[in-house]
């Protein structure tokens, strides 16, 4: 395969098996494993997790995309099942898109999901039920094709940006099943709407739906709303979830979309107002202005989707990391060049040679004009595109986060998230290291342990918050600037410190996850803040790799001069949690000496300032028995 084997992660689930094997690399092969796998929707039902997620099969453009389903019975070791949904009739015959689950009261899920019903994206909703809804791991859907379309864009919507149904939801007490699909305001004249909508759409017996006339909640400047989320949440700040019915006083709703703008996953917390079917954000900055919306995470992390989990009472987020086409753009075009060529070649010779034995010259031309049309078709569905999702398929860049169980925060004004306690059954032998003081400018390697498939937990102190550099105003608002700006080795006043990981052994490759303080301005609500970084410009000898710095600011006034990093560490996956799941960092590296056993863990301080680990446990893990495939 194209890249190191080591760098496929170990205990992250994993997609299907690789479509691209080398002996038949020919174009059709290569081009048919293109996918665009992504969450569908996760629920649970009769002692199951079932994980579904899209992806396209047989796709020498971009169409056809299926429900892939995988089970589970510990959300770790993931089973593969046959698709569960694919284009079979009218309203989904160009691609079964994203939706969600619903359990119905009488304890059945039912999926509601987009199918695209033209060449030209047109998008609709439609309902499917378990064929056999005794059987726990609900193999076979059906969609009856007498009640689909149940949902069809009317009323001046855009039918190409009419999508992702969330689950449904029905207070007590009425008898209104609520669900929304995310869309854009429709706007006068071609250029497409920027107000990004939530629509309402009601139904008392789940198969009629008619739509609220005003959405839910709308934003300026945000685009398309895809794979809308709305949930609720407890305000007593425990852990608890909440199944997605429950209202009242004791909570608050969330509302999370994803941007196609950026590619990033944003969330208010707000009130739901469910007579008036409409939802205000706390903090109404929040969807406005990039700086001060808040994300789920501040890496690579997109379209993802929680559900309710009735076994151990909790949310839980599933999302994805995006090798966003930036990420793999680069390395795949090389790798296009390269592969492409090649293939074309292999496909123009295995043309030829058919051709020779079978037909005249003339023939030979067409063929190899057919050929160039079908590059044309390729390069006009961007070809790139095309290729890096093959490219960062074969770097298994296509992964699903960790699970994280997701609460409301004690202040209310922000979620944590934290990685699902059953990843801890992974963990493995370990080390723990106490007190270490880490002076300004000095390291400390982690030994004992192998570190390229790693759970770190680190608490650190600062000495002294006297130092810390003063933030510059124009870079105040955005983070990942910042971060770029004043990297993990651009000496400061109150860090960098935190963990180099996947690091080699003369440190030539590492990724930075780290913290710095900074003195806002006189007169800032906050003295100090906090950014959280993931730095991996170092991450790779590699040449031409993407390499972004990620980075969020965490809500902490650190007074107490503390601060917790928990770093899940699998190859070529970095998943940060700062602040016990304040900020989180998802970002995707690509070493080329830090792998497997050449892989170390340091902790680093290049800030003035004295830091000490007053504790740090590392863990090896463990790969899941079965993993997806
Ligand atoms: N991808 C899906 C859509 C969704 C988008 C199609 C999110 O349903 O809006 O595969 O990346």
């Amino acid at each position: 395969s194209i890249v190191d084997p080591q760098l496929k992660t170990g205990y992250h689930f994993q997609p299907i098996k690789n479509w691209i094997n080398g002996n038949n690399a020919n174009l059709p092969n290569l081009l048919s494993a293109l996918i665009e796998v992504e969450l569908a929707t996760p629920l649970y039902y009769k002692g199951w997790y079932h994980f579904f997620y899209q992806y396209n099969p047989k796709g020498a453009v971009w169409g056809n995309i299926v429900w892939a389903h995988s089970v589970s019975r510990d959300l770790i070791n993931w089973h593969a099942l046959e698709t569960a949904l694919k284009p079979s009739i009218p309203s989904d015959q160009y691609g079964c898109w994203s939706g969600s689950a619903t359990i119905l009261p009488d304890g059945t899920p039912v999926i509601m999901y987009t199918g695209v019903a033209s060449p030209n994206n047109y998008q609709v909703q439609n309902i499917a039920y378990p064929k056999n809804a005794s059987n726990p791991l609900l193999r076979e859907w059906v969609k009856p094709s007498h009640i689909n379309p149940i949902i069809v864009p009317e009323g001046g919507i855009n039918a190409t940006q009419f999508r992702d149904p969330t689950t449904a939801w029905r207070a007590a007490g009425d008898d209104h099943w609520r669900l929304l699909i995310g869309s854009v305001a429709p706007t006068g004249g071609t250029r497409g709407g920027t107000r990004g909508v939530a629509y309402v759409y009601r139904s008392r017996d789940f198969r009629r739906w008619t739509r609220v006339r005003r959405p839910l909640h709308s934003a300026p400047a945000t685009g398309m709303w895809e794979c809308p989320d709305f949930y609720p949440v407890s305000k007593d700040g425990r852990r608890v979830g909440l199944e997605t019915s429950v209202m009242g006083t004791r909570v608050k709703h969330v509302l999370k979309n994803s941007l196609d703008l950026r590619r990033y996953d944003y969330y208010t917390v707000g009130v739901y107002d469910r007579r008036a079917e409409r939802y205000v954000p706390d903090d109404p900055a929040g969807d406005e202005g990039e700086s001060r919306r808040m994300r789920y995470d501040y890496g690579n992390f997109y379209a993802s989707k929680t559900f309710y989990d009735p076994v151990k009472k909790r949310r839980i987020l599933w999302g994805w990391a995006n090798e966003s086409d930036t990420a793999a753009d680069d390395v795949a075009k090389g790798w296009a060049g390269i592969q492409v060529q090649k293939l074309l070649i292999c496909y123009a010779y295995m043309h030829c040679m058919h051709c020779i034995y079978h037909s005249t010259y003339t023939d030979i031309l067409s063929k190899a004009q057919d050929l160039l049309d079908v590059i044309r078709v390729f390069v006009k569905k961007n070809l790139a595109k095309l290729v890096c999702h093959v490219f960062v398929y074969e770097f298994d860049g296509i992964d699903q986060a960790i699970p994280r169980t997701v609460w409301l925060d004690p202040s209310g004004k922000q979620l944590l998230q934290w990685p699902i306690e059953e990843v801890e059954a992974l963990r493995g032998k370990s080390v723990t290291l106490k007190d270490k003081v880490i002076k300004p400018g000095q390291h400390l390697k982690v030994t004992g342990i192998q570190t390229a498939q790693a759970d770190v937990e680190v608490s650190f102190e600062v000495s002294s918050l006297k130092g810390a550099e003063p933030l510059d105003p124009a870079l105040a608002g955005d983070a990942e600037r910042l971060c770029g700006a004043k990297g993990a080795d651009v000496e400061g006043g109150v860090g960098p410190f935190g963990l180099w990981v996947l690091a080699s052994a003369n440190k030539q490759e590492r990724t930075a996850v780290f913290f710095r303080v900074f003195r806002a301005a006189a007169g800032s609500d906050k003295p100090l803040m906090v950014l959280m970084c993931t730095d991996p410009t170092k991450s790779s000898l590699n040449p031409d790799l993407y390499r972004p710095t990620f980075a969020g600011f965490v809500d902490t006034d650190i007074k107490d001069g503390k601060i917790s990093l928990r770093s899940l560490i699998d190859r070529s996956v970095v998943e940060s949690f700062g602040a016990g799941g304040k900020t989180c960092i998802l970002s995707r590296v690509y070493p080329s000496l830090a792998i497997g056993k050449n892989a170390r863990i340091y902790v680093f301080n290049n800030g003035k300032a004295e830091i000490k680990v007053s504790r740090l446990t590392a863990w090896e893990m463990k790969k899941p028995l079965m993993n997806g495939s």
